[in-house]
């Protein structure tokens, strides 16, 4: 596997030509020492503060996806939805020139923010994500997409690492459905070799990178150390979403091109031959994959 030791925080990090080979042979990539220490202790007070707020809640919100054994009283969150409209450090990392010049050699300048999401994966009872691929939930007009994971914890193969099948990006669209609906996880009869599946190990303050076709999932973590891995996604500009620019929480066109983060919007998408299955009808349990997944047929992961 890929893991590299190069410049931090700020100054840009130059990726290798063999480090740029890797990512588009295997749809994956591990960064060490992306973010600085000072700053990675910021985002974990941020974020254990905001886990706080959970207590007292009896649902999900818009902020929060429970694990199915929180209670009010000790509140376990799951996943922190959205991060950077929660706070403006989780914002500021998402524009990071570093990270945005590290995605920028992967899929272009032009860059366009398309989704997020902090998974907890919290020590003991962290939920496992079955496998997957992201581009089942967003199909786009290319797949010049990829998802970025800053890790807030060591990522360690005990604490439910994220695990991607090498190469599978450049395989087909799996079926993602179970009694006729999207439930986003693959389908059990799908042939896919999961004994490949390869554990993005890696650094608290490093980031992991995975195609928006990669086949990928994680564990439980019933290990004694969190897993917090705050996730990014970002398309090539001219990456046109084939559900609607709404994916991205954009109402208006306008709102759609202030999504760019990098170099400049375009109103011509680029087509190219991809597999699509569009994730329709839309998944019985709605507000985060988990809930997606309780749709599935049956549980590769045990939880
Ligand atoms: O947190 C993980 O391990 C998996 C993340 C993921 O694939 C997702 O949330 O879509």
């Amino acid at each position: 596997m890929a893991t590299q030791l190069l410049e931090t925080s700020s100054s840009p990090i130059r990726l290798t030509e063999q480090q740029i080979a890797f990512y588009h042979e295997n749809g994956y990539l591990v960064i060490e020492r992306v973010i600085d220490e000072e700053r990675l202790i910021a985002l974990r007070e941020v974020t254990d503060r905001i886990v706080e707020g959970a207590r007292g809640l009896t649902q999900h919100t818009e902020v929060y996806d429970l694990e199915d054994s929180h209670t009010p009283d000790e509140p376990r969150v799951r996943r922190i939805k959205n991060p950077s409209k929660v706070h403006p450090l989780y914002w500021e990392l998402s524009r990071d020139k570093t990270i945005l010049g590290i995605v920028a050699q992967l899929i272009g300048p032009n860059i366009r923010f398309h989704s997020e999401k902090l998974n907890m994966k919290s020590a003991g009872y962290g939920a496992p994500v079955e496998w997957h691929q992201d581009w089942a939930f967003y199909p786009h007009t290319n797949d010049d997409i990829l998802a970025v994971g800053i890790l807030l914890d060591d990522s360690i193969p005990d604490n439910g690492p994220l695990m991607v099948i090498p190469g599978s990006h450049r395989g087909p669209v799996y079926d993602h459905h179970a009694n006729g609906r999207f439930c986003g996880a693959i389908h059990p009869s799908c042939k896919v070799n999961y004994e490949d599946a390869v554990p993005l190990l890696c650094s608290a303050g490093g980031m992991t990178i995975h195609h928006v076709r990669a086949v990928h999932g994680s564990a439980p973590n019933y290990s004694d150390k969190p897993r917090r891995l705050l996730l990014f996604a970002y398309a090539a500009a001219d990456a046109w979403p084939l559900m609607g620019m709404s994916q991205s929480g954009a109402k208006t066109y306008e709102e759609f091109n202030e999504l760019i983060v990098a170099g400049e919007a375009t109103n011509q998408p680029r087509l190219i031959p991809v597999p699509v299955r569009m994730p329709l009808p839309p998944a019985l349990y709605g507000g985060s994959i988990y809930e997606n997944q309780k749709g599935k047929i049956s549980s590769y992961f045990q939880n």
